[in-house]
């Protein structure tokens, strides 16, 4: 029998991309509920040729409901996933809520997928975007080669802050190109034709929390309690798509042949790899699209035994919603 399944978060940025991906996906729904708050009750959305309305959250949302897919923010995610769980239903959680919870599995399907079978508090948590990005690039090299060290630069879009940060960077280029003051709402410094070098508040280390789920979170998903990463993680005028700069070093002997052979037949992640004919891959390359591509590959110079390479991947797709509804897939296919 079909799942019953629930959106919470329905009209953001994740959410619209979650109910997009089920309905490519063909995945099976016995009934589809949309949540997010008051301010959208009433609204209707399209799902596979019908019109569904949107229902405000609420503590009863999940009577009946057998999968939940959160996308509204941690604090929605720490008061109502329990909630939800309490109901009998399993939550597939994107925000950071639960992810170094030990008993909260954290999952990229094409990595750990045996992980998602064991969730205790009926709660699944979705990786950080960038996180899943990198490791869909790293994971294919960690295999052949053990992967020990990772050095990263990120070049993270706005959508990565919902439908505000989209908003923000467009009012602004056209503020900027006609003349006119800017305004900020969003971010603390002005986006449009800009770099801002601070995601998500800055920790005691001088860290951003961004830049320490690369570390956590990646440590949890490779079972690699001892895994080094240094990261910074960086805003970019860009609508969608997140890129990063990877310096990655390895245990065993590394060369560019197996590296690059590393990524024959492996869903998900391709290499977009030929510098002589001007090939690599770009933000605009990944978007809208469900494969992350590698390119840039070579032989670090500065660091022994390592490869450097530049990645990109939709994050609102592979970082977000489709990374859930992959983890919603593994659980229906059981
Ligand atoms: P709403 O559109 O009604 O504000 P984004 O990440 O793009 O900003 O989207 C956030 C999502 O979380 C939206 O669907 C938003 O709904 C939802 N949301 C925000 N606050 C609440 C809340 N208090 N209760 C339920 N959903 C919420
Ligand atoms: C960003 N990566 O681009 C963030 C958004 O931990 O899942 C998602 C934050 C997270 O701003």
């Amino acid at each position: 029998q079909a799942p019953h399944v629930a959106i919470v978060g329905a009209t953001g940025a994740v959410g619209v991309e979650i109910l997009s991906c089920l309905e490519t996906r063909n995945f099976p729904v016995g009934s589809l509920k949309l949540l997010a708050s008051a301010r959208s009750a009433g609204k209707q959305v399209a799902f596979r040729g019908k019109m569904l309305t949107v229902e405000e959250l609420t503590e009863k949302s999940f009577d009946g409901v057998d999968i939940a897919l959160f996308s509204a923010g941690g604090g929605i995610s720490l008061k109502f996933a329990p909630i939800a769980a309490a109901a009998g239903c399993v939550v597939i959680d994107n925000s950071s809520a639960f992810r170094q919870e030990p008993d909260v599995p954290l999952v990229v399907p094409e990595i750990n997928p045996e992980a998602a079978f064991n969730h205790p508090r009926n709660i699944i948590a979705n990786p950080n975007c960038t996180t899943i990005i990198t490791l869909m690039a790293l994971f294919p090299l960690h295999q052949r080669f053990g992967l020990k060290t990772v050095i990263a630069s990120s070049y993270q879009a706005v959508s990565g802050s919902g439908q505000h940060g989209i908003a923000e960077l467009e009012t602004q280029v056209r503020a900027v190109v006609d003349g006119h003051p800017v305004v900020k709402n969003v971010y603390p410094h002005q986006i449009a034709f800009n770099l801002l070098p601070q995601i998500d508040s800055f920790t005691e280390n001088g860290y951003t929390k961004e830049e320490l789920k690369m570390l956590n979170e990646g440590r949890k998903i490779l079972s690699l309690p001892e895994l080094k990463v240094t990261c910074t993680c960086v805003r970019v005028p860009v609508y969608r798509s997140h890129s990063i700069s990877v310096t990655a070093q390895f245990e065993k002997p590394v060369d560019l042949e197996t590296a690059r052979s590393a990524y024959e037949g492996k869903p998900g992640v391709a290499l977009m790899d030929n510098p002589a004919e001007g090939v690599w891959p770009t933000p605009l390359d990944s978007t809208n699209g469900d494969t992350c591509y590698v390119g840039r590959m070579r032989m670090d110079m500065a660091i022994d035994n390592a490869l450097t390479l530049w990645v990109v991947g939709d994050q609102v797709r592979k970082g977000a919603a489709l990374n859930a509804v992959q983890i919603a897939e593994l659980l229906v296919n059981r």
